[in-house]
Formats: C-alpha cells, sequence, structure tokens
C-alpha cells in the first residue's frame, strides 16, 4: 500500500499534500490521482481518517475527500477547483481544452459526472441506500450508512431518484463518445485526452470495478460499487467500457496503487 503521513504531519509541509481514503478506489480521489500522474506532479498523501473527522476539519473547513492543499493556499476540496490547482501547477499535458465550445461541453460533461446531483452522487444515495436497508447487514453498520448518507442527502426518495439521474448521466456520455468516433477520434473531446476522459474512467468503476489483478479493493466495497441496476446497466455502452479500458491503459497507474 502507499504511504500516507497524517494530517499534523501534513500540516507542516509545504507543496502539494492530497488527502485521500487509503485503500479505497473513491472516484473523486482517483480522478484527483490520475490528474496529477498523467501531468507527473508529485505530492505527499495525507490519511483520510473516517473516524476522526476533527483534524480536517480545522485544516480544510470540511470533512470529505479528496482535498488537495498547495504550500499556504486555500483547501481545494471541489473538483473543480482541483482540476484548475493541476493545470496551473503543471500546464502540460492541458487537461482542459483551449477551444470554447469543447470546454463549456467538457465543463458540463464533467459537472454530470463529479458534481453536485450528478452520477457520483446519484450512484452514492443508490449505495447508501442499498447498504442502509440491507436486511443482512447488522443494526450497528446499516445506522452508519445511513449518519453516512445524512451528510451526502440521502433519503428514500433521493435514492429512488438516483438511477434514472445516473442513467441519463451515462447516456450523455455514451452519446458524446458515439459521436467522438464517428469523427475519428478516440476521446470524449476533440482530439486528445482530458480531464473528461479521466472522469469517465475512474467514475465507471460505480458501474463496474476494474478486476481485483488491477485494483485490489475490499470486497464489500467492490459488491457495492457494481451496478446492477437495469437504467444504469442499459444506459452503459460497451464502447464506454471499453473508453474506461483504454484511458487506464494508455494513460494512469495500473494497478491502482491504494
Ligand atoms: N467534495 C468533492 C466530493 C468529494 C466526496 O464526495 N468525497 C466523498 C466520497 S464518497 C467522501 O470523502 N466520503 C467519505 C466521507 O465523507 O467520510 C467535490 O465536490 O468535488
Amino acid at each position: 500500500m502507499a504511504e500516507y503521513v497524517d494530517i499534523e504531519q501534513a500540516i507542516r509541509m509545504a507543496g502539494l499534500r492530497v488527502v485521500l481514503p487509503p485503500g479505497i478506489p473513491g472516484p473523486w480521489a482517483e480522478a484527483v490521482k490520475g490528474i496529477l500522474y498523467v501531468k507527473k506532479i508529485p505530492f505527499v498523501r495525507v490519511r483520510h481518517d473516517r473516524n476522526n473527522y476533527a483534524p480536517l476539519i480545522r485544516w480544510t473547513a470540511q470533512s470529505s475527500a479528496p482535498v488537495m492543499v498547495y504550500d499556504d493556499e486555500r483547501p481545494r476540496s471541489v473538483w473543480s477547483d482541483q482540476l484548475f490547482l493541476a493545470e496551473r501547477l503543471q500546464p502540460e499535458p492541458a487537461l482542459i481544452p483551449s477551444i470554447i465550445e469543447d470546454r463549456v461541453l467538457m465543463f458540463g460533461l464533467s459537472n454530470e459526472l463529479c458534481g453536485e446531483t450528478g452520477f457520483g452522487w446519484s450512484r452514492r444515495l443508490m449505495l447508501i441506500h442499498g447498504a442502509g436497508t440491507d436486511p443482512n447487514a447488522s443494526e450497528e453498520a446499516r445506522r452508519a450508512m445511513l449518519a453516512f448518507g445524512a451528510k451526502y442527502g440521502y433519503s428514500p426518495g433521493a435514492a429512488a431518484a438516483a438511477p434514472a439521474k445516473a442513467a441519463q448521466v451515462v447516456s450523455a456520455l455514451a452519446a458524446q463518445l458515439k459521436l467522438q468516433h464517428s469523427r475519428g477520434s478516440r476521446f470524449l473531446i476533440g482530439d486528445t485526452l482530458s480531464a473528461l476522459d479521466i472522469y469517465w474512467a475512474v467514475f465507471a468503476a460505480l458501474v463496474e470495478p476494474l478486476p481485483e489483478s488491477l485494483c485490489p479493493m475490499p470486497a464489500e466495497f467492490r459488491r457495492r460499487y457494481y451496478c446492477g441496476d437495469p437504467l444504469v446497466r442499459a444506459a452503459t455502452s460497451p464502447e464506454l467500457l471499453a473508453h474506461r479500458d483504454f484511458i487506464y491503459h494508455e494513460y494512469l497507474e495500473l494497478p491502482v496503487d491504494l
């Protein structure tokens, strides 16, 4: 497993520190790692301690991961802030398109994947519902999951609406990929890798995780990440899963280092 420092150590360091969940391929965290890997930006991993949020809240004024902290700049805990910081620290290869139409589309679709109420949030609501109402789980585990859900907008009604929302986003990506292929491009936007390719590659884990040989993860997470919902499955074209594989094999670190 990769090396992690504690928050108290990280606070005393300079340079780029990134708070990450050890051992778990959370898609927002994997997105930051993927962006930094592609740009070859060095960073120190900081342990996200889900049993004690207090030091992280003191440092970053919130309790989720990932968070990027560069020198004494403000902590970046939202995906778009994180992308802009990486782009500034190492402009090459550029992951934000320079053509405005491409950029607008790239940020729009990325927000659908990573932003509030988007694909990742919707899949998380589905996952929380599954685990929070699992008759085979202990009462304590169910309660812990519902408490986690409170942090991310869970209600049974929100969870019921989530599959259609998740499927809508995946359908839009499938259509975009099809259009790009018909234009002769291998990428979701334009003719080169953009952050959207990385976001899809890592968020696809919430439909179908990479095999254990490429991404070792706790069995419980693997089971819950896999999506059997018929709407989401129907929206996930084979080309989208092949695109995830292409991006991982050509650009990202394999096996995934957690
Ligand atoms: N704040 C990020 C999203 C990060 C996020 O949702 N992180 C979750 C991933 S499940 C997390 O850290 N959960 C663990 C926890 O809250 O303890 C953004 O808006 O880009």
